[in-house]
């Protein structure tokens, strides 16, 4: 309404500002007109009465003439009558003749144009016409008319002017008010909608108006709008958000107080194995747990994972759950058993020897077989059944981890179709060709496309899915938002790229660098000064474990001088042992080490280290902590958290990172040392390099990278997912609502 009275105000104020200018126009046009027919008028009467006056003139009837005069004066308008027969003689007239009026100064009036005298009795308008006679050569006519009543007749016609503005204002004005109410509700509403995103939603509805020509370009400009002003106001707030799991924990507690959080993923995050009469808990060594650790110690919900320990059956409760951490359960822990055929088929089969090598590319055939895709999809049924039981409502958000559960997002939507589902997709997305070879690959993505949000590390692993779907789906991409709309369900395209938790955890950091420095060197038989390499990764040949041991070869072919002076301990965990590939790669790594170790066994230390072990994560940070430099050569990666570990630990601003640039963490971390692990020769000059980096050098590097790292950790990773899944579920519901209230 105020912005009505806004508009309406000016309105008004310049019309009566018209109706002002206008009113002495309309006043001197009418006066004219009606001089003009005084003119007539008087020409009319003048001719009228010109025989009788003539006649009464010729016998001389002075009185007659006086009393006839008299007569006619009586109208309305005629107000006086005289007759002079010449300038200096006296004028016969009408009683009314203004005393002004003399035949001395007729000759004022004769002119055209100014007929007016105001005279005492008001505006008079007089005409002078000649009365030619032989006995009156110069006689002359005077008529005078009353101008009183075109004095009102102004003012009405002033007033009249005045109140037909004001018609016409309120005319326009309640026109217009009506029409900008009816076209801002409707805009008001549509923006409205298209803010909660509405819009976003309802969007296939733009491509059935076509017969709206500009309407779906204007549309999606809108959406286009908002969509930026949302991402800029989403990177604003972010980048006033310390992530920390406080951080983490109270927006989750405002935007998502009361929901009903479940993790589902194939490792499970503690591991209960029976070492003779004892029970001993592991973390096992996975970036994955390494990044939801934190997020379910933050929200507390359910974890369920393969529950694969030795001891595991020994310590769950009836339901097959557990409270971890063990020494301060912050969550539960729900295992889901399975058999050895099962664990054969759907882990070692379909998902590693099939999925994981078809996403990396990294030269080792998959390996595709129908008995694993047959025990794949029966243990993702599994694993959806354990969803549906320990969701405690009928729309929890489900975080479901990785490519061995790239059907579940399906599975579980086809029970609780209201379920927000945030599936993250840990390794590379291929690009479609590769990913054709894949006998399932229509199931895997429509498995996939169950999901209410589905994330990868890189756009470009974004791009490559949305470009699979798009080859081999009938599905509706949305290249601008990168959603995918496939059979009446949306699901959102994100980028997310995972961390480590920052600050690492303090007793990761209790040892000094110096220390670690001598306590590494001591154990490993290394004289104080020697400079030391380290590589910790998972013993899988995606990680480029011979390419990394090739490039140290090569380094001291072409710089000898680092022989005797030059360790590099490989930590490498032993990994999905009951593959061949694995089998054969282990064999070769180890072959490998050995050879190069004899190569250049002249004097000192060992060029190569090989730790073919698990470590705990303590052990892992004071390598870090002892290094000269970190080597993560990966042929492929998701996004590789040794990198950010090896940042994490260096809180001396020391040490030197070689990064492969086939890991999503070489787009994010520039100042690393970048390089491609399958250059042998440019591997060992980056080697040499990060041997002979001055401190400066390494300080202005590190800085940078601990910036990086510690503002976009874990936490900020886990956010971005669950505010995004709040806000789709926020809009859920305001469509539900909507929905509801129009039924
Ligand atoms: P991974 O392939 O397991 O993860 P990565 O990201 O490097 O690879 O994480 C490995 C984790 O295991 C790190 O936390 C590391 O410290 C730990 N680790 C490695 N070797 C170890 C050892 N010998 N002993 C103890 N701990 C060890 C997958 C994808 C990655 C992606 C992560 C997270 O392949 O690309 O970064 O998930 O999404």
């Amino acid at each position: 309404m105020r912005l009505s009275l806004r508009f309406v105000l000016p309105l008004l104020l310049v019309l009566a500002g018209i109706a002002y200018a206008v009113a002495p126009l309309v006043d001197r046009l009418t006066l004219s007109w009606f001089v003009r027919d005084l003119e007539i008028r008087s020409s009319l009467i003048a001719n009228t009465i010109q025989d009788p006056l003539q006649e009464q003139l010729a016998a001389g009837k002075k009185a007659k003439i006086q009393e006839f005069f008299n007569r006619i004066t009586q109208g309305e308008r005629l107000y006086a009558v005289g007759y002079c027969a010449s300038p200096t003689s006296t004028a016969l007239a009408s009683r009314s003749l203004p005393a002004e009026i003399r035949c001395t100064v007729l000759d004022r009036w004769e002119q055209p144009g100014d007929h007016l005298l105001q005279s005492t009795q008001g505006p008079l308008h007089v005409a002078v016409k000649p009365m030619v006679s032989e006995a009156a050569p110069g006689g002359r006519l005077v008529l005078v008319h009353d101008m009183s009543f075109i004095t009102r007749r102004s003012e009405e016609t002033k007033r009249y002017v005045f109140y037909f503005f004001m018609a016409l204002a309120a005319a326009v004005s309640l026109i217009t008010v009506i029409i900008a109410q009816l076209s801002w509700r409707g805009w008001m509403a549509g923006m409205r909608s298209l803010l909660r995103g509405e819009g976003l939603l309802r969007q296939p509805e733009f491509d059935t108006q076509p017969d709206l020509p500009g309407f779906k370009p204007i549309a999606r400009d809108l959406q286009r709008l908002v969509r930026e002003l949302e991402a800029e106001t989403r990177t604003r707030d972010e980048s006033q958000v310390t992530w920390t799991p406080e951080a983490l924990r109270t927006i989750l507690h405002s935007e998502l107080s009361g929901e009903d959080v479940i993790v589902v993923s194939n490792r499970e995050p503690y591991i209960h194995q029976r070492r003779g009469e004892r029970v001993e808990v592991t973390r096992p060594a996975s970036g994955l747990v390494t990044a939801l650790e934190p997020i379910m110690r933050a929200c507390s919900g359910t974890w369920i994972a393969h529950g694969s320990g030795s001891a595991d059956r020994e310590v769950v409760d009836k339901n097959d759950r557990v409270g971890v951490p063990p020494e301060k359960p912050a969550y539960q822990l729900r295992r889901v058993w399975l058999s050895p055929e099962e664990e054969a088929g759907y882990y070692y089969g379909f998902a590693n020897e099939g999925l994981w090598p078809l996403c990396h590319i990294a030269h080792v055939r998959p390996t595709f077989r129908s008995s694993d895709w047959a025990q794949y999809v029966a243990v993702n049924r599994k694993f959806a059944r354990a969803v549906v039981s320990e969701a405690k409502t009928k729309d929890p958000i489900v975080l479901v981890q990785d490519y061995h559960l790239a059907l579940l997002p399906k599975m579980v939507r086809e029970e609780l179709p209201d379920a927000t589902i945030i599936t993250f997709w840990h390794i590379p997305w291929p690009n479609p060709e590769s990913f054709a070879i894949c006998p399932w690959r229509e199931e895997v993505l429509a498995g996939l496309l169950g999901s209410s949000i589905l994330g990868f590390h890189t756009q470009f692993h974004c791009n490559n899915f949305v470009d699979t779907v798009d080859r081999f789906l009938e599905a509706r991409v949305d290249r601008e938002s990168f959603n995918v709309s496939f059979g009446a369900k949306l699901t959102a395209v994100r980028r997310y790229p995972i961390s480590i938790a920052w600050p690492p955890e303090a007793e990761m950091l209790q040892k000094s660098v110096p220390d670690c420095r001598n306590a590494i060197r001591q154990l490993n038989d290394l004289p104080p000064e020697h400079k030391l390499g380290v590589g910790v990764d998972r013993l899988d040949y995606t990680k480029g474990i011979v390419e990394r041991l090739r490039a140290i070869e090569r380094l001291l072919e072409l710089n000898p001088d680092w022989i005797g002076r030059f360790t590099f301990v490989q930590i490498a965990a032993p990994t999905r042992s009951g593959i061949d590939e694995y089998q054969h790669h282990e064999a070769q790594v180890r072959t490998m080490a050995a050879r190069i170790n004899t190569r250049f066994a002249r004097q000192g230390p060992p060029p190569i280290v090989l730790k073919i072990e698990h470590h705990e994560p303590r052990a892992v940070y004071e390598y870090f902590r002892a290094a000269d430099l970190c080597f993560v050569s990966s042929l492929h990666d998701g996004m590789n958290l040794v990198a950010k570990e090896f940042v994490a630990a260096r809180d001396d601003e020391r040490g030197v990172l070689i990064l492969s640039e086939f890991t999503g963490a070489a787009r994010e971390l520039p100042e690393a040392l970048i390089v491609n692990p399958y250059d042998a020769d440019q591997c060992a000059a980056a080697l040499h390099m990060a041997l002979t980096m001055p401190a400066t050098e390494q300080r202005d590097r590190m800085r940078l990278m601990r910036g990086l790292v510690a503002e976009f950790n874990v936490f900020r990773w886990a956010g971005r997912m669950l505010l995004d899944a709040a806000a789709m579920r926020r809009r859920d519901r305001l469509t539900d609502k909507r929905d509801t209230s129009t039924l």
